[in-house]
This record gives structure tokens, C-alpha cells and sequence, in this order.
């Protein structure tokens, strides 16, 4: 998209990062007409328009440049970079910065009636997840044998309804997994919400409004410790 010099940035249109976007954007001085429920979102005082598209696309639009910045949980990007390496396309994006909120844990879970289970009890079993790729890299390096049962939605009901023996899934209070019977194991990945820039961005005056931004956003964060 070379047709607007105006910074790019890709939030996550309505879920759970949403607020905190839209309030970090606040917090660093971007004001933003979001009252509309438009794709872009232009900004009234700087040279900046919010793209606001579903979480999944976010490490991809700023991957291919469509996008200069984006904010995303480290969870839906770590996947996204091991598909695209897969599939040998661009995974590359500077970490400009984790952010304070967004947290949650990729976690394992099984049927609370099993009880406490070790590693090798995964050995030969289905595991349903959204993140695929993070879960076979956790198994390659645990060298357990298992296989990932790829589902976008409701995964804890997976192992009740017969589509897989076991579960890994983000959790953040845990009543989700409780809810359904299932007893927490191991942790994979810890995530934070991320923003993150593309690494050919060149154009100077970008820069230099990430230049300007970037301490902003470490005052507010600082702020809230
Ligand atoms: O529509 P879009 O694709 O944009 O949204 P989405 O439905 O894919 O994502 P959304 O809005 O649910 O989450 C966006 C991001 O928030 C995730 O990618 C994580 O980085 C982060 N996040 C933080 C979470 C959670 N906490 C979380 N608890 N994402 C999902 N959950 C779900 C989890 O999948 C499970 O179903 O909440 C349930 C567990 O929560 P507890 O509190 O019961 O443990
Ligand atoms: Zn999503």
C-alpha cells in the first residue's frame, strides 16, 4: 500500500484486545473517530489511520507491509510466523514492544476424571487446539508423540465430545477449563498483547512518528506499574 503516507495500524476490530487498543491509542495522544463501524479509522490530529480487522490478520498484514504497525497477542502471532515459515513466505516483524495487557497462557488440559497425568500419557493422544503449529513445536521438543486436531472455536469441548483425548488452549482465570471438566497441565506459551512493526518500513517520516510514539507508550505503561 504505497497510496498514504499516514502510519498504518492494525487492531483487532471487536474481541478481547480491543478496549485496551483503543485506550492505548488514547493514552499516547491519537485521537480517533471509532464511532463508526468502519475498517479504517482516521486519525484527527496525527497522520494515522487504525485498520480494524480480525486478530488472525494482523501478523500477516504487517508481515507483507500492508499495514506499518500492528497489536496482537504474541499467541496468535507465534502461530502465524511458524505457518508462514511453512509455507516459506515472510514471517519477519520487529517487536517494538509487549504490552500490559492481553495476558494469557497456552496450556495442555485433559478430562479432570484422569486425574494428574505426566508427559508420556500424551503419547499416541489427540490434541484440540487453534494453535497447531505452536502445539507440534512443544511436542518435536518434548519429543512426545501426538497428534494436533486443528478447531477455530470451542475447543474445551472437544474431549467430551469425542473429537480429541485431550485439550491446548489459552486460559486466563482457568473457569473455562473448570467449567468443562478439564484439569490444567503445563503451560507452552505465556502471551502478552505485542505491537510490532514491519521491518522494511523506510519511509522517514513514519519513523519518525514511531520515534515520537514509542516514548509516549513507555510513559503509559510506566505509569500503570
Ligand atoms: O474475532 P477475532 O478473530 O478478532 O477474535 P478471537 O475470537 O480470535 O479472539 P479473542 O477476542 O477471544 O482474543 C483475542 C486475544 O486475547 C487472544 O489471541 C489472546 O492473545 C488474548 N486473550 C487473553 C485470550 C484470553 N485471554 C482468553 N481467556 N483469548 C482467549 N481467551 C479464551 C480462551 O480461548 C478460552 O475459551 O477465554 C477462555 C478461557 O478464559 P478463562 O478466563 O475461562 O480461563
Ligand atoms: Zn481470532
Amino acid at each position: 500500500m504505497s497510496n498514504t503516507n499516514r502510519l498504518r495500524i492494525a487492531i483487532q476490530k471487536s474481541g478481547r484486545l480491543s478496549k485496551d487498543c483503543q485506550d492505548l491509542l488514547k493514552q499516547i495522544g491519537v485521537k480517533l473517530n471509532l464511532r463508526e463501524q468502519r475498517l479504517i479509522a482516521h486519525s484527527t490530529n496525527m497522520p494515522i489511520d487504525v485498520l480494524r480487522v480480525r486478530d488472525d490478520d494482523i501478523p500477516g498484514l504487517v508481515m507483507d507491509g500492508v499495514c506499518d504497525l500492528g497489536i496482537v497477542g504474541e499467541n496468535v502471532l507465534v502461530e502465524s510466523q511458524a505457518e508462514r515459515q511453512n509455507q516459506q513466505q515472510c514471517a519477519d516483524v520487529i517487536k517494538l514492544s509487549k504490552l500490559d495487557f492481553g495476558y494469557c497462557r497456552l496450556a495442555l488440559a485433559w478430562p479432570q476424571e484422569l486425574g494428574e497425568q505426566s508427559k508420556s500419557w500424551f503419547e499416541g493422544k489427540r490434541i484440540a487446539t487453534t494453535y497447531p503449529e505452536i502445539l507440534k513445536q512443544y511436542l518435536k521438543r518434548e519429543n512426545i508423540n501426538a497428534s494436533a486436531v486443528m478447531l477455530t472455536g470451542s475447543v474445551e469441548v472437544a474431549p467430551r465430545a469425542g473429537l480429541a483425548d485431550a485439550i491446548c488452549d489459552l486460559v486466563s482465570t482457568g473457569a473455562t477449563l473448570e467449567a468443562n471438566g478439564l484439569m490444567q497441565g503445563e503451560t507452552i506459551l505465556e502471551s502478552n498483547a505485542c505491537l510490532i512493526q514491519n521491518p522494511s518500513l523506510q519511509d522517514p517520516e513514519k519513523l519518525a512518528l514511531i520515534e515520537k510514539l514509542m516514548p509516549r507508550l513507555k510513559g503509559v505503561k510506566q505509569a500503570k506499574e
